[in-house]
Formats: structure tokens, sequence, C-alpha cells
């Protein structure tokens, strides 16, 4: 079976929600942020060097990096649910979403965080840069979730699951206030059962 090493308030909510989404069994393990640092605490490098959550452990195998672990899940699933069939559109677009979550998003969006929490004054030279990803990728988004309910077509699959968390951390930020049909996205996702559940471990 596998454990889900969860740190609370991060990218874990991923697995869990995954896994519930699938219907598979798992165990959880929680670890607490550090409340000073916000840092994810020692046990987390005793699993893992890189100290990051997610972490899984299935049997032998040790895993972190949220879209791998999702992958290596959704192999293992009983059937091909949450992911389109190879050769259609719908899998052109999962592909190109389930990675620009982390691939591309997340810089923007994470150096926003890590920005809004500095506290020495003066130039801040990436706030151009920055700025100028987060228009670009959010209105792509936003365009994106107009046309269609679910970042791979009509059927909600593991790409919604990467971009939501994601969406939710650029949505604390304020950064996607404007961006009606994220927000309309985000409540009709953030409804899902199996989000619910994920959601309630912190
Ligand atoms: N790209 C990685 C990012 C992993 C990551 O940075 N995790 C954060 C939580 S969302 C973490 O563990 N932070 C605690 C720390 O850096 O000490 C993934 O998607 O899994």
């Amino acid at each position: 079976m596998i454990t889900v090493h969860h740190l609370n308030k991060s990218r874990s909510k991923r697995v869990i929600w995954l896994l519930e989404e699938l219907s598979m069994a798992y165990t959880l393990v929680t670890h607490q942020r550090d409340p000073i640092t916000n840092l994810a605490p020692e046990s987390l490098r005793l699993i893992h060097p890189l100290a990051k959550a997610p972490i899984i452990v299935d049997g032998e195998t040790t895993l972190c990096e949220s879209g791998a672990i999702l992958e290596y899940i959704l192999n293992k699933a009983p059937s091909n649910q949450l992911k389109p069939a190879p050769n259609t559109t719908q899998y052109v677009q999962y592909l190109e979403w389930l990675h620009f979550a982390e691939g591309s998003l997340a810089l923007p969006v994470i150096s926003t965080l890590l920005m809004s929490m500095e506290t020495r004054s003066g130039d801040k030279p990436l706030d151009g840069y920055i700025a100028k990803e987060i228009a670009l990728d959010f209105s792509y988004i936003d365009q994106t979730l107009a046309k269609q309910p679910y970042f791979a077509g009509d059927e909600f699959s593991a790409a919604d699951i990467m971009m939501t968390i994601t969406l939710e951390i650029a949505n604390n930020l304020k950064l996607i206030e404007a961006c009606s049909n994220i927000q309309r996205y985000l409540e009709k996702v953030q409804q899902r059962p199996a989000y619910q559940v994920a959601n309630s471990h912190g």
C-alpha cells in the first residue's frame, strides 16, 4: 500500500486528492511545518534527502515531485480514470496542463509568494519579469476555461488536480481576482468530495 507523506498546506494535497478520486487505499503520515520558518520538519528529510512534500513510499520505492507521483499512481490505478486516452486531442491538452502547473506556472506564483514574505526593502529586479509572466499565464488559463469546463476538455482529469493547487496559491495571493472563468472553475472543483477529503487534512 502507498504511504503518503503529507506536509500541512502543501502540494501533497494533490496526492491525497488523486488517491481519493481513484478510491485507492493509502496510509497517511502528516508532517507539520516549522511555525517560525514555515519549512518542512526534519522528519521529512528522514524519508527523502530533498525533504520536500509530497513524498510517497510504496514498498521499495520512494518518490518525490508531485507530478511524477501522480503519474506513478495513475499507472498503478486499477482503471484508466482521470487520464484521457493517448492519441486524442484531450490527451495533448492533458499533457500540457499536467506539466504546465509545476514546469511554468509555479515559478511566477511561488516567486510572488516568497516576495510577499520578504521584509528587506530596496529594488526587486525580478518584479517586471514576474508581473509579465503572471499576466500572460493567467490570461491563457482564463481563456482556456472560458472554452471548456476542465483543463483536458469535457472531463475532469489529473491535470485539474495539478493545476488547482497552484491556482489556489495564486488566489490566496489575490493574483486572479479578475479572472472570472478561473474563479468559477475553482468553486466547481472544490465541490468534489475527494477534494474535500484532501483539504480536510490541512
Ligand atoms: N516541484 C515540487 C515542489 C515541492 C515543494 O517545494 N514542496 C514544498 C511544499 S508545497 C515543501 O516541501 N516545502 C517545505 C520546505 O521547503 O522545507 C513538487 O511539485 O512536488
